[in-house]
């Protein structure tokens, strides 16, 4: 897997400006814009400019742009002011996980106390 933009990836569409998105932060690597589904009061999705399906896949072939995705997830909590109170990360990872876009994206959701447990 290359990272290379694929025609028919929603999130490729987004990064390439052909769809909208509320962006609230982004560099050459990275985008964060806000989910058009939101789930908390803070939903933000973190997202690689290179496309990878997954998490998996974008850590196995680009480990430091993995991590960047964890900084810049840290940074839009920082920015929303819920770092305080705590936030969650997610990546759900396949269709029998809730995975809809194979474009690899972490979900950042707080502002709210958030339910205890893992499933
Ligand atoms: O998460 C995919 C997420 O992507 C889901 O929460 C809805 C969101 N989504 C879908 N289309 C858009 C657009 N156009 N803008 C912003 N957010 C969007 P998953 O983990 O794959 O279920």
């Amino acid at each position: 897997m290359s990272g290379e933009p694929q025609s028919d990836c929603l999130f490729c569409k987004i990064v390439a400006g052909e769809i909208p998105a509320t962006v609230v932060r982004q560099n050459e690597r990275t985008i964060a814009f806000r989910d058009i589904s939101p789930q908390a009061p803070t939903h933000v999705l973190v997202i690689p400019r290179a496309h990878y399906p997954n998490a998996a896949a974008l850590a196995a072939a680009e480990p430091a742009l993995a991590a960047e995705l964890l900084v810049e997830a840290g940074e839009v909590a920082a920015d929303e002011k819920i770092d305080g109170a705590g936030y969650r990360l997610i990546f759900n990872t396949g269709a029998g996980a809730g995975q809809t876009v194979f474009h690899a994206h972490v979900h950042v959701l707080g502002g709210t106390p958030l339910r205890e447990g893992l499933v």
